[in-house]
């Protein structure tokens, strides 16, 4: 844990007691602030009480003695509108912030600056966050791993000269972390997301662009027009010692870091191209398939030089990641066939990159449909070998497939998993992949996409025996 120390003896309103709220409430009060923390929903303010956190009704306070506002990442801070607490507060003249300016706060207070670098975009944010801190580590670096990955940041280790914070911040955390001034800061990519909450897309860009603006080091990427317009815009008028460096997943570039032809380089501004140093081959990356993830790896390996790494510890680091759960994750190799989860492919955008990075797939696919379904996919069907329809989604995506490709009505995971093995296995492909990238949200079945992936790994582990028994009884 990170005891927040910055506030000691000071009364400090906190709303918003999910994981992050109550790992807020814990640091404030380790540090000695006083905490006085709420949320809309009973069952926050129990786990609070249980936790031992004093609980106050925020709508009846006296602001007046608060010194600052400490809001949960996911409570609305500007749209669709301010969330009741936000009014109060600024009424009363008390900031606004989240754990990450807590943290930012903390290690400027007992560090001057440790390392700590810093990710965010659209896409992409928590595989390069984790391939980041994977190629760390695997370098023998102390990392700490967190922010919207999962672990919230208050509850990593404090900030030290030697260790390095490696952090994925969304734009909710961003808009509620002013002092943001990473040692790198990693902008991947923009598109259209999130606009309920931000008001426009220039609106959400301009968060974005907080993070970059106060890194010493800013890594962004150029393979879209909002990314390339705040790389040029820094570039031009940065601040005073920043470096700004262009990183690209999909073209050679006049300097900076990019992936060509597979493989990661480093070209120093001002050099020839044939100056430009091979950093790494992401040749059996396993892990790092598909187009989307040449991007993800161009900017953890430049993320990890920045950190001082040499070129063989970054291929080392690359070449090993094991992945994320849920995400075109290799779950079994059986006989011929690899089986892998892409539980979190809950929309056709998401399902697209794994159809993109196989072939030969025996697709299963189905849940709780989202909007336009399965037609943008069209272009990947010569790929796929059969789909195994399974959940609410099946008569809809039945009406896209038909006359396209095969495919069977298998209502649940386990039937539709033990099917495609099935036939992945009795068929002629010499790697066939059973793909679990269902292209809807798993509501309908699960309580969400991870226990789906579970779910569909636990039947993974459990086919070689059905395998066996089937074609015994087929015999
Ligand atoms: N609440 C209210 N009133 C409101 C809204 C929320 O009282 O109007 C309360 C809820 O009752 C709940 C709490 O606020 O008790 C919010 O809990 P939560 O579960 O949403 O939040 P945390 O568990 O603290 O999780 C947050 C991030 N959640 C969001 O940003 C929505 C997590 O990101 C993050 O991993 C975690 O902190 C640790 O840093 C999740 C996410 O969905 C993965 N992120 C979005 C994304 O990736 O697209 C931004």
């Amino acid at each position: 844990m990170t005891p927040v120390t910055t506030f000691k003896g000071k009364n400090v309103a906190l709303f918003g007691l999910g994981g992050s709220g109550l790992s807020t409430a814990r640091a404030l009060m380790a540090g000695g602030a006083h905490v006085h923390a709420w949320d809309d929903g009973e069952a926050g303010r129990l786990k609070a009480v249980a936790q031992g956190v004093p609980l106050e009704d925020l709508s009846r306070a006296n602001w007046s003695r608060f010194s600052a506002l400490v809001l949960t990442p996911g409570v609305p801070l500007t749209h669709p509108t301010p969330h009741w607490t936000v009014p109060l507060a600024r009424a009363a003249g008390v900031e606004i912030i989240g754990d990450i300016e807590l943290f930012c706060r903390e290690r400027a207070a007992h560090t001057g600056g440790s390392p700590f670098v810093a990710i965010t975009g659209t896409n992409g944010k928590s595989t390069t966050t984790a391939l980041i801190a994977h190629i760390l580590r695997e370098a023998g670096r102390d990392v700490q791993l967190g922010g919207n990955i999962g672990v919230p940041i208050l509850d990593l280790e404090p900030p030290a000269e030697d260790r390095i914070h490696v952090i994925e911040c969304s734009s909710f955390q961003v808009d509620l972390t002013p002092s943001i001034n990473p040692t790198v800061g990693v902008l991947i990519n923009l598109t259209p997301d999130h606009i309920d909450r931000h008001g426009t897309m220039e609106n959400y860009a301009a968060v974005k662009e907080r993070l970059v603006a106060g890194a010493e080091v800013a890594l962004i990427g150029v393979d879209d027009p909002y990314t390339h317009a705040i790389g040029a815009r820094l570039a031009a008028n940065g601040r005073d010692g920043q470096r700004v460096v262009p990183v690209s997943g999909a073209r050679a570039l006049d300097w900076g870091f990019y992936v060509e032809e597979g493989a990661v380089y480093l070209r120093e501004q001002g050099s020839a191209p044939e100056e430009a140093e091979q950093l790494a081959v992401l040749k059996g990356a396993r892990a790092l398939r598909g187009a989307h993830n040449a991007q993800n790896a161009a900017f953890a390996a430049a993320a990890a030089w920045e950190c001082g790494l040499e070129d063989e510890e970054i291929a080392r680091g690359l070449l090993s990641y094991p992945g994320l759960p849920h995400r075109m994750e290799e779950v079994a190799k059986i006989e011929r066939a690899l089986f892998v989860n892409d539980s979190k492919a809950t929309n056709a955008d998401a399902a697209e990159k794994a159809l993109a990075s196989f072939t030969d797939i025996y697709w299963i696919i189905g849940g709780k449909a989202k909007e336009g379904g399965i037609e943008p996919l069209r272009p990947y069907f010569a790929r796929i070998r059969k789909a195994y329809l399974i959940g609410h989604a099946s008569d809809d995506f039945a009406r896209t497939l038909e006359g396209a490709l095969p495919y069977e009505r298998c209502e649940t995971l386990d039937v539709a998993t033990a099917q495609a093995a099935l036939d992945a296995l009795d068929g002629d492909a010499q790697e066939p992949i059973v793909l679990l990238s269902p292209a809807c949200a798993s509501y309908d079945q699960f309580p969400n996409f991870e226990v789906r992936g579970d779910a569909f790994r636990s039947l993974v582990n459990g086919l070689p025996a059905i395998l066996a028994s089937r074609r015994g009884g087929r015999t």
